[in-house]
Protein backbone atom coordinates (compact mmCIF):
# COMPACT_ATOMS: atom_id res chain seq x y z
CA UNK A 1 0.00 0.00 0.00
CA UNK A 2 1.41 3.11 -0.80
CA UNK A 3 1.68 6.18 1.32
CA UNK A 4 -0.57 8.71 -0.51
CA UNK A 5 0.78 11.49 -2.46
CA UNK A 6 -0.41 14.77 -4.04
CA UNK A 7 0.31 15.35 -7.58
CA UNK A 8 -1.19 16.05 -10.96
CA UNK A 9 -2.80 12.56 -11.18
CA UNK A 10 -3.76 11.53 -7.39
CA UNK A 11 -5.34 13.59 -4.83
CA UNK A 12 -5.77 13.71 -1.17
CA UNK A 13 -8.83 14.59 1.66
CA UNK A 14 -7.45 15.18 4.82
CA UNK A 15 -10.16 14.39 8.00
CA UNK A 16 -8.00 15.66 10.56
CA UNK A 17 -10.37 17.80 12.41
CA UNK A 18 -13.15 17.18 14.72
CA UNK A 19 -15.48 14.09 14.39
CA UNK A 20 -18.46 13.72 16.43
CA UNK A 21 -17.36 10.80 19.02
CA UNK A 22 -19.76 8.65 21.50
CA UNK A 23 -18.75 5.42 23.32
CA UNK A 24 -20.46 2.03 23.29
CA UNK A 25 -19.56 -0.13 26.48
CA UNK A 26 -21.89 -2.00 25.76
CA UNK A 27 -21.37 -3.17 22.63
CA UNK A 28 -24.99 -2.04 21.00
CA UNK A 29 -24.00 0.39 18.34
CA UNK A 30 -24.04 -2.37 15.14
CA UNK A 31 -27.63 -3.55 16.77
CA UNK A 32 -29.20 -0.01 17.14
CA UNK A 33 -27.24 1.57 13.70
CA UNK A 34 -25.45 4.05 14.79
CA UNK A 35 -23.26 3.11 11.28
CA UNK A 36 -25.92 5.20 9.84
CA UNK A 37 -24.55 8.30 12.17
CA UNK A 38 -25.39 9.39 15.50
CA UNK A 39 -26.18 12.78 17.45
CA UNK A 40 -23.76 12.77 20.43
CA UNK A 41 -22.56 15.56 22.89
CA UNK A 42 -18.80 14.41 22.49
CA UNK A 43 -16.41 15.47 19.87
CA UNK A 44 -12.95 14.61 19.41
CA UNK A 45 -10.00 15.40 17.75
CA UNK A 46 -8.79 13.55 14.96
CA UNK A 47 -5.95 12.79 15.31
CA UNK A 48 -5.55 12.02 18.86
CA UNK A 49 -6.21 9.27 21.66
CA UNK A 50 -9.54 9.07 23.23
CA UNK A 51 -7.75 8.83 26.98
CA UNK A 52 -6.75 12.49 27.75
CA UNK A 53 -8.50 14.53 25.85
CA UNK A 54 -11.67 12.89 27.14
CA UNK A 55 -10.85 12.12 30.60
CA UNK A 56 -13.26 14.75 32.22
CA UNK A 57 -15.77 12.52 30.28
CA UNK A 58 -14.40 9.56 32.16
CA UNK A 59 -12.13 8.26 29.19
CA UNK A 60 -8.78 8.31 30.70
CA UNK A 61 -8.59 4.60 31.20
CA UNK A 62 -11.41 3.37 29.02
CA UNK A 63 -10.99 0.17 27.46
CA UNK A 64 -13.57 -0.72 24.98
CA UNK A 65 -15.84 0.43 21.66
CA UNK A 66 -15.94 3.63 20.98
CA UNK A 67 -17.41 5.30 17.86
CA UNK A 68 -16.85 8.07 15.00
CA UNK A 69 -18.50 10.23 13.17
CA UNK A 70 -18.17 12.95 10.31
CA UNK A 71 -19.49 14.01 7.40
CA UNK A 72 -17.29 15.57 4.15
CA UNK A 73 -18.12 15.91 0.68
CA UNK A 74 -16.19 13.90 -2.16
CA UNK A 75 -14.33 16.48 -4.26
CA UNK A 76 -16.10 16.77 -7.91
CA UNK A 77 -12.47 16.15 -9.44
CA UNK A 78 -12.58 12.70 -7.96
CA UNK A 79 -14.62 12.08 -10.47
CA UNK A 80 -13.94 8.96 -13.14
CA UNK A 81 -11.54 8.50 -10.62
CA UNK A 82 -10.47 5.45 -7.95
CA UNK A 83 -11.37 6.14 -4.46
CA UNK A 84 -9.99 5.17 -1.05
CA UNK A 85 -10.68 5.86 2.59
CA UNK A 86 -6.94 5.58 4.02
CA UNK A 87 -6.50 5.62 7.59
CA UNK A 88 -2.48 5.84 9.03
CA UNK A 89 -3.76 3.54 12.19
CA UNK A 90 -6.40 2.90 14.25
CA UNK A 91 -5.94 1.25 17.29
CA UNK A 92 -6.60 -2.13 17.70
CA UNK A 93 -9.39 -2.99 15.53
CA UNK A 94 -11.68 -0.99 13.36
CA UNK A 95 -14.88 -0.95 10.89
CA UNK A 96 -15.31 1.21 8.44
CA UNK A 97 -18.95 2.07 7.21
CA UNK A 98 -19.78 4.81 4.65
CA UNK A 99 -23.05 6.19 3.97
CA UNK A 100 -24.43 3.07 5.73
CA UNK A 101 -22.63 0.34 3.98
CA UNK A 102 -19.45 -1.39 5.45
CA UNK A 103 -16.46 -0.67 3.67
CA UNK A 104 -13.90 -2.90 5.77
CA UNK A 105 -12.56 -4.14 8.67
CA UNK A 106 -8.87 -4.21 9.83
CA UNK A 107 -7.67 -6.20 13.08
CA UNK A 108 -4.45 -4.86 13.32
CA UNK A 109 -3.61 -1.43 15.07
CA UNK A 110 -0.42 1.14 14.52
CA UNK A 111 -0.35 0.03 10.91
CA UNK A 112 -2.52 1.90 7.74
CA UNK A 113 -4.93 0.57 5.61
CA UNK A 114 -7.06 1.79 3.12
CA UNK A 115 -10.76 0.38 1.68
CA UNK A 116 -11.47 0.97 -2.33
CA UNK A 117 -15.15 3.00 -1.97
CA UNK A 118 -16.01 3.97 -5.78
CA UNK A 119 -19.18 2.41 -5.50
CA UNK A 120 -20.11 3.52 -1.92
CA UNK A 121 -19.79 7.88 -2.96
CA UNK A 122 -20.45 10.23 -5.51
CA UNK A 123 -17.73 12.81 -6.80
CA UNK A 124 -19.68 16.10 -6.00
CA UNK A 125 -21.97 14.95 -3.04
CA UNK A 126 -22.03 14.63 0.38
CA UNK A 127 -21.00 11.59 2.32
CA UNK A 128 -20.91 10.34 6.25
CA UNK A 129 -18.24 7.96 7.31
CA UNK A 130 -18.27 6.43 10.62
CA UNK A 131 -15.91 4.33 12.25
CA UNK A 132 -15.87 2.26 15.16
CA UNK A 133 -12.33 1.66 17.53
CA UNK A 134 -12.08 -0.80 19.89
CA UNK A 135 -8.89 -1.48 22.06
CA UNK A 136 -9.69 -4.72 23.36
CA UNK A 137 -6.82 -7.25 23.58
CA UNK A 138 -6.89 -10.74 23.99
CA UNK A 139 -4.83 -14.06 23.88
CA UNK A 140 -4.93 -14.21 20.13
CA UNK A 141 -4.05 -10.40 19.27
CA UNK A 142 -0.51 -8.93 18.97
CA UNK A 143 0.29 -7.41 21.59
CA UNK A 144 -1.47 -9.97 24.02
CA UNK A 145 -3.64 -8.80 26.30
CA UNK A 146 -4.49 -9.90 29.82
CA UNK A 147 -7.75 -9.68 32.42
CA UNK A 148 -7.89 -8.44 35.82
CA UNK A 149 -9.11 -12.17 36.53
CA UNK A 150 -5.68 -13.27 34.78
CA UNK A 151 -4.12 -11.82 37.92
CA UNK A 152 -5.90 -13.17 40.60
CA UNK A 153 -5.93 -16.23 39.09
CA UNK A 154 -2.16 -16.87 38.55
CA UNK A 155 -1.66 -15.19 42.03
CA UNK A 156 0.04 -12.09 40.80
CA UNK A 157 -2.23 -9.66 42.28
CA UNK A 158 0.80 -7.33 42.95
CA UNK A 159 1.62 -6.99 39.23
CA UNK A 160 -1.69 -5.89 38.33
CA UNK A 161 -2.46 -2.82 36.33
CA UNK A 162 -5.17 -0.86 35.65
CA UNK A 163 -5.87 -0.70 32.97
CA UNK A 164 -4.88 -4.36 32.61
CA UNK A 165 -2.11 -4.70 30.23
CA UNK A 166 0.80 -7.08 29.40
CA UNK A 167 2.81 -4.34 28.38
CA UNK A 168 4.50 -0.82 30.46
CA UNK A 169 2.74 1.84 28.26
CA UNK A 170 -1.17 3.02 28.22
CA UNK A 171 -2.73 1.23 25.62
CA UNK A 172 -4.24 4.45 24.57
CA UNK A 173 -7.43 4.17 22.14
CA UNK A 174 -8.37 5.95 18.89
CA UNK A 175 -8.08 6.97 15.54
CA UNK A 176 -3.92 7.92 16.05
CA UNK A 177 -3.24 9.13 12.32
CA UNK A 178 -4.57 10.85 10.34
CA UNK A 179 -7.78 9.97 7.97
CA UNK A 180 -8.03 10.93 4.59
CA UNK A 181 -9.70 10.09 1.49
CA UNK A 182 -7.48 9.48 -1.51
CA UNK A 183 -7.85 9.45 -5.43
CA UNK A 184 -6.15 7.36 -8.16
CA UNK A 185 -6.52 6.86 -11.83
CA UNK A 186 -8.04 3.77 -12.12
CA UNK A 187 -4.96 2.32 -14.14
CA UNK A 188 -2.80 3.00 -10.95
CA UNK A 189 0.93 2.44 -9.78
CA UNK A 190 -0.03 0.03 -7.08
CA UNK A 191 3.08 -1.05 -5.46
CA UNK A 192 6.67 -0.09 -5.39
CA UNK A 193 9.98 -1.96 -4.03
CA UNK A 194 13.30 -0.49 -3.48
CA UNK A 195 16.66 -2.08 -3.10
CA UNK A 196 19.50 -0.23 -3.67
CA UNK A 197 23.15 -1.41 -3.88
CA UNK A 198 26.97 -0.01 -3.94
CA UNK A 199 28.38 -0.87 -7.26
CA UNK A 200 31.96 0.75 -6.96
CA UNK A 201 33.74 3.91 -4.45
CA UNK A 202 31.22 6.14 -6.47
CA UNK A 203 28.69 4.14 -8.21
CA UNK A 204 25.41 2.86 -6.89
CA UNK A 205 22.51 1.21 -8.41
CA UNK A 206 18.78 1.62 -7.80
CA UNK A 207 16.46 -1.21 -8.83
CA UNK A 208 12.70 -0.85 -8.83
CA UNK A 209 10.08 -3.09 -8.69
CA UNK A 210 7.02 -1.47 -9.72
CA UNK A 211 3.16 -3.28 -10.07
CA UNK A 212 0.28 -1.75 -11.53
CA UNK A 213 -3.10 -2.33 -10.95
CA UNK A 214 -5.98 -2.55 -13.78
CA UNK A 215 -4.15 -1.58 -16.33
CA UNK A 216 -2.77 -3.20 -19.66
CA UNK A 217 -0.38 -2.28 -22.52
CA UNK A 218 1.43 0.23 -20.65
CA UNK A 219 5.13 0.94 -20.17
CA UNK A 220 6.78 2.59 -17.16
CA UNK A 221 9.21 5.51 -17.04
CA UNK A 222 11.80 6.06 -14.02
CA UNK A 223 13.50 9.41 -13.76
CA UNK A 224 15.72 9.94 -10.95
CA UNK A 225 17.02 13.45 -10.03
CA UNK A 226 20.42 13.53 -9.92
CA UNK A 227 22.61 16.60 -8.87
CA UNK A 228 20.49 18.70 -11.93
CA UNK A 229 20.56 16.02 -14.02
CA UNK A 230 17.33 13.47 -14.66
CA UNK A 231 18.20 9.79 -15.26
CA UNK A 232 15.18 7.93 -17.06
CA UNK A 233 14.76 4.66 -17.78
CA UNK A 234 11.94 2.69 -19.27
CA UNK A 235 10.44 -0.56 -19.43
CA UNK A 236 7.13 -2.15 -20.73
CA UNK A 237 4.87 -3.86 -18.03
CA UNK A 238 4.40 -7.10 -18.22
CA UNK A 239 2.24 -9.54 -15.87
CA UNK A 240 1.78 -6.03 -14.12
CA UNK A 241 4.87 -6.15 -12.58
CA UNK A 242 8.33 -5.25 -13.84
CA UNK A 243 11.74 -4.63 -12.36
CA UNK A 244 13.94 -1.76 -13.54
CA UNK A 245 17.88 -0.99 -12.64
CA UNK A 246 19.04 1.89 -13.04
CA UNK A 247 23.30 2.76 -12.42
CA UNK A 248 24.04 5.85 -11.03
CA UNK A 249 27.68 7.47 -11.16
CA UNK A 250 29.53 10.16 -9.41
CA UNK A 251 26.61 8.63 -6.80
CA UNK A 252 26.09 9.99 -3.19
CA UNK A 253 25.27 7.82 -0.85
CA UNK A 254 22.84 8.37 2.61
CA UNK A 255 24.65 8.15 5.66
CA UNK A 256 23.54 9.77 8.98
CA UNK A 257 25.89 12.79 8.21
CA UNK A 258 24.64 13.45 4.29
CA UNK A 259 21.35 11.94 4.81
CA UNK A 260 20.74 12.54 0.81
CA UNK A 261 18.26 11.38 -1.00
CA UNK A 262 17.47 10.73 -4.82
CA UNK A 263 13.94 11.95 -6.11
CA UNK A 264 12.22 9.14 -7.97
CA UNK A 265 9.34 9.45 -10.62
CA UNK A 266 7.20 6.19 -11.45
CA UNK A 267 5.10 7.29 -14.28
CA UNK A 268 2.71 5.08 -16.50
CA UNK A 269 2.46 5.63 -20.05
CA UNK A 270 -0.33 4.42 -22.14
CA UNK A 271 -0.23 5.58 -25.40
CA UNK A 272 2.25 8.08 -25.46
CA UNK A 273 0.45 9.97 -22.20
CA UNK A 274 1.42 9.88 -18.62
CA UNK A 275 -1.69 8.06 -16.83
CA UNK A 276 -0.07 7.69 -13.53
CA UNK A 277 2.60 8.99 -11.34
CA UNK A 278 4.11 8.18 -8.10
CA UNK A 279 7.04 10.44 -6.23
CA UNK A 280 9.57 8.74 -3.70
CA UNK A 281 12.83 9.59 -2.17
CA UNK A 282 15.22 6.94 -2.47
CA UNK A 283 18.53 6.85 -0.18
CA UNK A 284 21.37 4.31 -1.51
CA UNK A 285 23.02 2.67 0.98
CA UNK A 286 23.91 -1.02 2.71
CA UNK A 287 23.68 -2.29 5.55
CA UNK A 288 25.19 -5.59 7.15
CA UNK A 289 26.64 -7.38 9.73
CA UNK A 290 30.36 -8.27 9.85
CA UNK A 291 31.60 -10.44 11.99
CA UNK A 292 31.05 -8.43 15.42
CA UNK A 293 30.24 -5.75 13.64
CA UNK A 294 27.44 -3.54 12.47
CA UNK A 295 28.54 -1.99 8.66
CA UNK A 296 26.52 0.91 7.18
CA UNK A 297 28.42 1.80 3.37
CA UNK A 298 30.78 -1.07 4.40
CA UNK A 299 31.77 1.51 7.39
CA UNK A 300 30.95 0.67 11.00
CA UNK A 301 28.77 2.25 12.41
CA UNK A 302 27.79 2.59 16.16
CA UNK A 303 24.47 3.28 17.79
CA UNK A 304 23.63 5.51 19.78
CA UNK A 305 19.98 6.70 20.86
CA UNK A 306 17.07 5.46 22.66
CA UNK A 307 13.67 3.24 22.74
CA UNK A 308 11.18 5.65 21.92
CA UNK A 309 7.15 6.05 22.67
CA UNK A 310 4.98 7.76 20.65
CA UNK A 311 3.08 9.47 23.51
CA UNK A 312 1.86 13.05 24.59
CA UNK A 313 0.20 14.58 26.89
CA UNK A 314 -3.59 15.54 25.68
CA UNK A 315 -2.71 13.77 22.25
CA UNK A 316 -1.68 10.53 23.55
CA UNK A 317 -0.18 8.70 20.77
CA UNK A 318 -2.09 10.84 18.23
CA UNK A 319 0.13 12.00 15.38
CA UNK A 320 1.50 15.64 16.15
CA UNK A 321 4.18 17.15 13.83
CA UNK A 322 5.49 19.95 15.75
CA UNK A 323 6.52 17.11 17.94
CA UNK A 324 7.78 14.90 15.61
CA UNK A 325 10.03 17.84 14.68
CA UNK A 326 11.33 18.51 18.45
CA UNK A 327 11.96 15.00 19.05
CA UNK A 328 14.31 15.49 16.29
CA UNK A 329 15.66 18.40 17.04
CA UNK A 330 16.56 16.46 20.19
CA UNK A 331 18.19 13.21 19.00
CA UNK A 332 20.40 15.41 17.23
CA UNK A 333 20.94 17.88 20.16
CA UNK A 334 22.11 15.02 22.32
CA UNK A 335 24.82 13.49 19.61
CA UNK A 336 22.19 10.53 19.14
CA UNK A 337 21.90 8.78 15.93
CA UNK A 338 19.61 6.29 15.64
CA UNK A 339 16.10 5.00 18.24
CA UNK A 340 14.21 2.01 18.14
CA UNK A 341 10.55 2.15 17.96
CA UNK A 342 9.68 0.43 20.53
CA UNK A 343 7.10 -1.41 21.29
CA UNK A 344 5.00 -0.81 17.57
CA UNK A 345 5.46 0.76 14.29
CA UNK A 346 5.13 4.07 14.24
CA UNK A 347 3.44 6.77 11.99
CA UNK A 348 4.98 6.85 8.31
CA UNK A 349 5.60 10.30 8.91
CA UNK A 350 8.23 9.72 11.28
CA UNK A 351 9.92 7.18 8.76
CA UNK A 352 10.25 9.10 5.99
CA UNK A 353 11.45 12.32 8.60
CA UNK A 354 14.33 9.63 9.52
CA UNK A 355 15.19 9.64 6.36
CA UNK A 356 15.69 13.46 5.89
CA UNK A 357 17.08 13.39 9.11
CA UNK A 358 19.73 10.44 8.69
CA UNK A 359 18.34 8.62 11.95
CA UNK A 360 18.81 5.10 11.96
CA UNK A 361 15.83 3.54 13.05
CA UNK A 362 15.19 -0.11 14.42
CA UNK A 363 11.83 -0.70 13.56
CA UNK A 364 9.51 -2.74 15.56
CA UNK A 365 5.93 -5.06 15.46
CA UNK A 366 4.40 -4.64 18.54
CA UNK A 367 4.78 -8.49 19.73
CA UNK A 368 5.73 -6.80 23.19
CA UNK A 369 5.69 -9.37 26.03
CA UNK A 370 4.90 -12.50 24.18
CA UNK A 371 3.53 -14.93 26.75
CA UNK A 372 3.80 -18.57 25.30
CA UNK A 373 1.79 -20.46 27.69
CA UNK A 374 -1.63 -18.50 25.92
CA UNK A 375 -0.11 -18.49 22.20
CA UNK A 376 -2.93 -19.66 19.62
CA UNK A 377 -3.06 -19.97 16.17
CA UNK A 378 -4.41 -16.70 15.75
CA UNK A 379 -1.18 -15.16 17.92
CA UNK A 380 1.05 -16.53 14.87
CA UNK A 381 -1.29 -15.40 12.54
CA UNK A 382 -1.76 -12.09 13.79
CA UNK A 383 2.02 -11.63 14.41
CA UNK A 384 3.30 -12.74 10.87
CA UNK A 385 0.61 -10.83 9.40
CA UNK A 386 2.62 -7.54 11.06
CA UNK A 387 5.76 -8.26 9.78
CA UNK A 388 4.01 -8.78 7.08
CA UNK A 389 2.29 -5.41 6.56
CA UNK A 390 5.10 -3.32 8.26
CA UNK A 391 8.03 -4.85 6.00
CA UNK A 392 6.01 -3.75 3.08
CA UNK A 393 5.01 -0.14 4.68
CA UNK A 394 8.84 0.50 5.54
CA UNK A 395 11.06 -1.53 3.41
CA UNK A 396 11.90 1.38 0.93
CA UNK A 397 13.44 3.49 3.56
CA UNK A 398 16.99 3.91 4.25
CA UNK A 399 16.76 4.93 7.35
CA UNK A 400 15.26 1.26 8.59
CA UNK A 401 18.49 -0.29 9.11
CA UNK A 402 17.19 -3.21 11.30
CA UNK A 403 13.61 -5.41 12.20
CA UNK A 404 12.75 -6.14 15.85
CA UNK A 405 10.32 -8.75 14.89
CA UNK A 406 9.55 -8.76 19.02
CA UNK A 407 10.32 -7.18 22.46
CA UNK A 408 10.97 -9.11 25.79
CA UNK A 409 9.66 -12.64 25.35
CA UNK A 410 8.72 -14.63 28.52
CA UNK A 411 8.96 -11.27 30.59
CA UNK A 412 6.38 -13.84 33.18
CA UNK A 413 9.56 -16.65 33.53
CA UNK A 414 7.27 -19.34 32.12
CA UNK A 415 9.11 -23.02 32.42
CA UNK A 416 7.08 -23.73 29.27
CA UNK A 417 8.78 -21.26 26.71
CA UNK A 418 11.86 -23.52 27.30
CA UNK A 419 10.36 -27.19 26.12
CA UNK A 420 10.78 -26.48 22.71
CA UNK A 421 7.59 -24.46 22.14
CA UNK A 422 9.45 -21.20 22.16
CA UNK A 423 12.16 -22.45 20.03
CA UNK A 424 9.70 -23.35 17.62
CA UNK A 425 8.08 -19.98 17.46
CA UNK A 426 10.45 -17.87 17.17
CA UNK A 427 12.09 -20.44 14.22
CA UNK A 428 8.96 -19.98 11.96
CA UNK A 429 8.71 -16.29 12.97
CA UNK A 430 12.24 -15.50 12.09
CA UNK A 431 12.65 -17.63 8.64
CA UNK A 432 9.14 -16.00 7.70
CA UNK A 433 10.94 -12.74 8.43
CA UNK A 434 13.80 -13.77 6.42
CA UNK A 435 11.72 -14.50 2.89
CA UNK A 436 10.37 -10.97 3.01
CA UNK A 437 14.17 -9.05 3.58
CA UNK A 438 16.71 -10.07 3.01
CA UNK A 439 18.92 -7.54 3.38
CA UNK A 440 18.47 -6.19 7.27
CA UNK A 441 19.54 -7.33 10.25
CA UNK A 442 16.47 -9.22 12.19
CA UNK A 443 16.39 -9.10 16.39
CA UNK A 444 14.37 -9.35 19.65
CA UNK A 445 15.17 -7.72 22.49
CA UNK A 446 16.11 -10.30 25.32
CA UNK A 447 15.14 -9.34 28.90
CA UNK A 448 16.68 -10.57 32.27
CA UNK A 449 13.31 -12.65 33.18
CA UNK A 450 14.04 -14.77 29.59
CA UNK A 451 17.73 -14.97 30.62
CA UNK A 452 20.80 -15.97 29.01
CA UNK A 453 18.73 -19.33 27.54
CA UNK A 454 16.32 -17.20 25.15
CA UNK A 455 15.32 -19.19 21.98
CA UNK A 456 15.47 -15.74 20.23
CA UNK A 457 19.30 -15.84 20.49
CA UNK A 458 19.42 -18.71 18.28
CA UNK A 459 17.63 -17.15 15.20
CA UNK A 460 18.64 -13.08 16.22
CA UNK A 461 21.53 -11.33 13.72
CA UNK A 462 22.30 -9.04 16.90
CA UNK A 463 21.90 -9.89 20.19
CA UNK A 464 19.56 -7.41 21.98
CA UNK A 465 19.48 -7.00 25.63
CA UNK A 466 17.46 -4.61 27.93
CA UNK A 467 19.02 -5.12 31.29
CA UNK A 468 17.69 -2.88 34.30
CA UNK A 469 20.60 -3.90 36.60
CA UNK A 470 20.73 -1.00 39.36
CA UNK A 471 17.51 -0.61 39.30
CA UNK A 472 14.83 -3.63 39.69
CA UNK A 473 18.07 -5.56 40.28
CA UNK A 474 20.88 -4.31 42.23
CA UNK A 475 18.74 -1.34 43.39
CA UNK A 476 20.77 1.74 44.01
CA UNK A 477 23.90 -0.11 43.54
CA UNK A 478 25.99 0.52 40.85
CA UNK A 479 28.84 -1.51 41.68
CA UNK A 480 27.41 -5.07 41.78
CA UNK A 481 25.21 -3.79 38.68
CA UNK A 482 28.17 -3.37 36.42
CA UNK A 483 29.89 -6.19 37.70
CA UNK A 484 26.62 -8.30 37.05
CA UNK A 485 25.96 -6.77 33.59
CA UNK A 486 29.13 -7.49 32.08
CA UNK A 487 29.83 -10.80 33.35
CA UNK A 488 26.37 -11.41 31.61
CA UNK A 489 27.09 -9.84 28.18
CA UNK A 490 30.62 -12.32 28.67
CA UNK A 491 28.54 -15.53 28.91
CA UNK A 492 25.65 -14.51 26.28
CA UNK A 493 28.59 -13.55 23.74
CA UNK A 494 30.65 -16.58 24.20
CA UNK A 495 27.97 -19.01 23.68
CA UNK A 496 26.19 -16.99 20.87
CA UNK A 497 28.98 -15.69 19.13
CA UNK A 498 27.35 -12.72 17.46
CA UNK A 499 27.12 -8.93 17.88
CA UNK A 500 25.42 -7.04 21.13
CA UNK A 501 23.43 -4.56 20.97
CA UNK A 502 22.06 -2.41 24.13
CA UNK A 503 18.48 -1.68 23.59
CA UNK A 504 17.42 -0.70 27.05
CA UNK A 505 18.95 0.72 30.39
CA UNK A 506 17.66 2.94 32.53
CA UNK A 507 16.62 4.39 36.21
CA UNK A 508 13.24 5.99 36.87
CA UNK A 509 13.98 9.83 37.66
CA UNK A 510 12.15 12.45 39.11
CA UNK A 511 12.80 16.28 38.03
CA UNK A 512 14.21 18.13 40.21
CA UNK A 513 15.20 15.36 42.78
CA UNK A 514 18.93 15.73 43.78
CA UNK A 515 21.24 13.97 46.28
CA UNK A 516 25.15 13.76 47.35
CA UNK A 517 24.83 10.44 48.22
CA UNK A 518 23.88 7.74 45.50
CA UNK A 519 20.50 8.31 45.55
CA UNK A 520 17.41 6.16 43.55
CA UNK A 521 15.20 8.73 41.58
CA UNK A 522 17.65 11.48 41.61
CA UNK A 523 18.90 13.26 38.31
CA UNK A 524 22.61 12.31 39.47
CA UNK A 525 21.33 8.73 39.66
CA UNK A 526 20.32 8.38 36.46
CA UNK A 527 23.60 10.10 34.86
CA UNK A 528 25.61 7.66 37.20
CA UNK A 529 23.89 4.82 36.04
CA UNK A 530 23.77 5.65 32.58
CA UNK A 531 27.37 6.29 32.10
CA UNK A 532 28.45 3.30 34.23
CA UNK A 533 26.71 1.17 31.42
CA UNK A 534 28.16 2.60 28.74
CA UNK A 535 31.24 2.19 30.34
CA UNK A 536 31.08 -1.84 30.61
CA UNK A 537 29.09 -1.53 27.21
CA UNK A 538 32.34 -0.26 25.51
CA UNK A 539 35.06 -2.07 27.15
CA UNK A 540 33.36 -4.95 25.32
CA UNK A 541 34.88 -5.50 21.60
CA UNK A 542 31.38 -6.89 20.49
CA UNK A 543 28.88 -4.16 20.85
CA UNK A 544 27.27 -2.47 18.67
CA UNK A 545 25.26 0.37 19.98
CA UNK A 546 24.12 1.22 23.27
CA UNK A 547 20.46 2.70 23.05
CA UNK A 548 18.94 3.55 26.72
CA UNK A 549 15.30 3.33 28.10
CA UNK A 550 13.71 5.92 27.54
CA UNK A 551 13.86 8.99 24.93
CA UNK A 552 10.83 11.20 27.29
CA UNK A 553 8.66 10.35 30.20
CA UNK A 554 5.41 8.19 29.36
CA UNK A 555 2.25 7.37 30.44
CA UNK A 556 1.80 3.89 32.03
CA UNK A 557 -1.37 1.69 33.18
CA UNK A 558 -1.74 2.35 37.00
CA UNK A 559 0.51 0.40 39.04
CA UNK A 560 2.40 1.24 42.50
CA UNK A 561 5.45 1.10 40.60
CA UNK A 562 4.57 4.21 38.35
CA UNK A 563 4.07 7.93 39.18
CA UNK A 564 1.40 8.44 36.64
CA UNK A 565 4.26 7.95 33.96
CA UNK A 566 7.63 5.80 33.38
CA UNK A 567 10.08 8.32 34.00
CA UNK A 568 12.98 7.16 32.75
CA UNK A 569 13.54 9.60 30.36
CA UNK A 570 16.12 11.33 29.23
CA UNK A 571 13.70 14.48 28.85
CA UNK A 572 10.23 15.13 30.20
CA UNK A 573 7.24 14.34 29.27
CA UNK A 574 6.99 17.72 27.67
CA UNK A 575 10.61 17.36 26.34
CA UNK A 576 12.64 19.16 28.85
CA UNK A 577 16.12 18.21 29.56
CA UNK A 578 17.00 16.36 33.08
CA UNK A 579 20.65 16.66 34.39
CA UNK A 580 21.28 13.24 32.16
CA UNK A 581 21.09 15.30 28.93
CA UNK A 582 23.41 17.04 29.33
CA UNK A 583 25.85 14.01 30.47
CA UNK A 584 24.73 12.18 27.40
CA UNK A 585 25.36 14.73 24.74
CA UNK A 586 28.91 15.41 26.04
CA UNK A 587 29.77 11.71 25.99
CA UNK A 588 27.77 11.10 22.40
CA UNK A 589 29.94 13.86 21.12
CA UNK A 590 33.00 12.14 21.32
CA UNK A 591 33.94 9.10 18.74
CA UNK A 592 33.72 6.28 19.70
CA UNK A 593 36.51 3.85 19.53
CA UNK A 594 35.60 0.90 18.03
CA UNK A 595 37.91 -1.78 18.84
C1 LIG B 1 11.28 -3.06 29.80
C2 LIG B 1 10.31 -2.90 28.71
C3 LIG B 1 9.77 -1.49 28.62
C4 LIG B 1 9.55 -0.92 30.01
C5 LIG B 1 10.86 -0.90 30.75
C6 LIG B 1 10.73 -0.37 32.18
O1 LIG B 1 12.05 -3.99 29.85
O2 LIG B 1 10.77 -3.33 27.46
O3 LIG B 1 8.60 -1.49 27.87
O4 LIG B 1 8.97 0.35 29.97
O5 LIG B 1 11.36 -2.20 30.82
O6 LIG B 1 10.88 0.82 32.39
O7 LIG B 1 10.47 -1.17 33.07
Amino acid sequence: MLYPVQNAFRSILDLSGLWKFKVDPQKIGEKEKWYKGFDSKLDIAVPGSWNEQLEEAGLLHYVGTAWYYKKTVIPKEYSGKRILIRIGSADYNSKIWINGKIAGENKLGFLPFEFEISELVHAGEECEIVILVNNELNHGTVPQGISSSQYTDENRLREETNPPARFDFSPFGGIHRPVQIIATPLEYINKIKIDTKITGARKGEIEAEIEVADSSNTDIVILISHGGRILKNAASIKNSKVKIKTEINNCVFWTPENPFLYDLKVQIIKDSQVIDEYNLPVGIREIKIEGNRLLLNNKIIYLKGFGKHEDFSTIGKGLFLPLVVKDFELIKWINANSFRTSHYPYSEEIMYYADKKGILVIDEVPAVSLDIRFVNDETLQNHKEYIDRLIERDYNHPSVIMWAVGNEPNIVGAEEYYNGSGKKYWKDIFSYTRKLDTTRPITVPNCTRAGINDPVFEFCDVISLNRYYGWYEYPGNLESASNVLSEEMDIIFNKYKKPVLFTEFGADTLTGAHSTSVQMFTEEYQAMLLEKYIEVIRSKSYTIGEQLWNFADFRTPQHFRRVVLNQKGIFTRDREPKLAAFKLKEIWAKKVKTK
